[in-house]
């Protein structure tokens, strides 16, 4: 990338502006009846997933033009110094290496001249360990009952990740084993997740890279008090709590003992870590060996996005049409369909590592850009979704581009059921593609009246990424579909997809706010006068009965 100019300096993408002009009234329809070999050419394969991005509003010239912008932006280069451990993630001086936690042993990963990956095998070996104890039933707790339920508590991506995973494997899960996760500071949320459970049977993994995020340590100190309290000691706690983080010393000051801490590092980021000990409730779920089969997928994708030309790379060209979306169509969301009741957190997932990634206004020279960067990413599980706002999409005004995902066999066992699913799968991307004419409609008898309103007019586009299974494997390969994605978008863009500054502020804020609420007296307010005014009604108002504060 020439940091003179950024990425509307390249010659690729100024020839992609005219190439915009030239096809952007190019109906699908037009693009599929003069080329039945369409299909065939606009598609790829690779890591156990098959993608069809032929219902794209593209043409052969397009993906040409794709594989320049790539070898212009860069992509390579930055790929291999991310595989490296360089640190590419500037704005905070750090390596980004999701990649070594799926390395295989033997490999080497250097960082600062240190290498990562025995690192890696280590944690991951007591991992194992541990969740074999809990899964065999070996690991008691403090009564000497063995533990029936695991309950997560982290946010963002300390529990993401491991929600998804968890809800995506459950068939490949121990069923006799609770799984609930809290993140939210609302007390509902532990209440809910612990209302029905036993202290005495009740394993907490406290899940948080830094160890001082305000609702994971409010959340850890509440799950503490309920085991204390019911047990009858602080002793309990060794028993019925383990720690993810990389803060040693929070953990200990907690009162877990280091022993059950399992490690993590600052080059991995909150929302590329649930294939690192974060991944402990899903090892504990679905046993280490499944784990392993999540890790393998995982890295058939990172080889597959190595090694792969751009044509046929389905992390590059899911990143680069979302680009093409985004800064050329001016497309504003993108929508993420699953068609799997499993895949129901795939969604919200797929928003935190795309948006907090790349939901960024400055390049990596600290320059305001002049194009659009991340869209928002939304989605339900089909066939939910087509029964509220699939609407939108068929009819509405926007360009909404969508990724249907589907798999040849069923992840649930009812008979009857997978044809069905996966008919409407189909359907839509057809439907979306194609739509309706009003001279379809008028051979079929519609009254002309109705006309105007059946109108489909399609040339919507999607991708269809299919698998033959939701299976630990294919979970891990197509997280990483979309983590390479992720990268690819924030290469031709130049940003750091690596860091999460907006973020901050606002917990900056609460950190200041919250003093102001448990103030016993009422404080001076030197917010801005919608705040002061806010803050000063809660106060008022939450004290039952007569509107005063105790
Ligand atoms: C992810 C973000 C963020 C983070 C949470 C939890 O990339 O950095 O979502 O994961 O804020 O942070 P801790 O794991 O430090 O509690």
């Amino acid at each position: 990338m020439d940091a003179a100019t950024g990425p509307t300096g390249l010659g690729a993408w100024h020839a992609l502006e005219a190439h915009y002009g030239q096809v952007k009234d190019i109906h699908l329809r037009a693009l599929f009846s003069d080329d039945p070999m369409r299909a065939d050419r606009l598609s790829a394969e690779g890591a156990g997933l098959y993608l069809d991005y032929s219902k794209n509003r593209i043409t052969d010239e397009t993906v040409r033009l794709f594989g320049r912008l790539a070898e212009e932006a860069g992509l390579a280069e930055r790929r291999d110094a991310m595989f490296r451990g360089e640190k590419i993630n500037t704005t905070e001086d750090r390596a980004v290496l999701h990649v070594a936690l799926r390395a295989p042993k033997g490999t080497s990963i250097h960082v600062d001249g240190r290498d990562v990956v025995p690192e890696v095998h280590e944690v991951l070996d007591r991992m194992s360990a541990f969740a074999a104890a809990v899964r065999s039933g070996s690991w008691l707790g403090h009564t000497g009952k063995r533990i029936r339920n695991v309950v997560n508590i982290g946010i963002g991506g300390s529990y993401l990740g491991p929600e998804m995973a968890y809800r995506a494997l459950r068939p490949f899960s121990d069923r006799s084993l609770t799984f609930r996760f809290v993140a939210n500071v609302d007390g509902a949320a532990f209440t809910e997740a612990t209302v029905d459970l036993d202290p005495a049977e009740t394993l907490f993994i406290v899940s948080s890279k830094t160890f001082t995020t305000q609702e994971t340590m409010a959340n850890a100190a509440t799950a503490r008090a309920w085991v204390v309290d019911a047990l009858g000691g602080d002793a309990a706690v060794a028993r019925h709590f383990v720690a993810v983080s990389t803060n040693a010393e929070g953990v200990r000051g907690f009162g877990i003992d280091p022993v059950n801490m399992f490690g993590f590092w600052d080059w991995v980021g909150g929302r590329y870590s649930m294939d690192s000990a974060i991944g402990l409730s899903t090892m504990i779920a679905v046993g280490p060996g499944g784990f392993g089969d999540m890790l393998a997928g995982f890295r058939a994708m990172d080889e597959h996005f190595r090694t792969a030309p751009v044509a046929k790379n389905l992390p590059a060209l899911l990143g680069l049409l979302t680009v093409w979306y985004s800064s050329f169509f001016g497309a504003q969301t993108a929508g993420v369909m699953p068609y799997s009741a499993h895949l129901a957190r795939f969604p919200a997932y797929l928003q935190q590592l795309q948006m907090e990634s790349n939901g960024k206004h400055v390049d990596l020279q600290g320059r305001r850009v002049t194009y659009d960067t991340g869209p928002v990413i939304w989605g339900e599980p089909g066939t939910d979704g087509q029964h509220s706002f699939y609407q939108l999409i068929h009819q509405g005004t926007r360009l909404v581009p969508c990724d249907l995902i589907g798999f040849s066999r069923p992840s649930g066992a009812v008979p009857g059921h997978h044809d069905l699913l996966m008919a409407n799968l189909f359907a839509q991307a057809e439907a979306l593609a194609f739509g309706k004419t009003a001279e379809d409609l008028a051979a079929e008898g519609v009254a002309e009246a109705q006309i105007p309103f059946r109108v489909s007019e399609g040339n919507r586009p999607t991708n269809v990424i299919l698998a033959d299974e939701l299976t630990p494997r294919t979970l891990g390969s197509l997280v990483a579909l979309y983590e390479h994605s992720v990268f690819t978008q924030g290469v031709v863009w130049d940003i750091d997809s690596f860091d999460q500054w907006g973020v901050e502020l606002g917990k900056v804020l609460a950190t200041r706010i919250i003093r102001e609420l448990e103030a016993p007296a009422e404080p001076a307010l030197e917010h801005d006068c919608s705040t002061n005014a806010l803050i000063a009604r809660y106060r008022r108002r939450r004290a039952d009965g007569d509107g005063m504060v105790s």
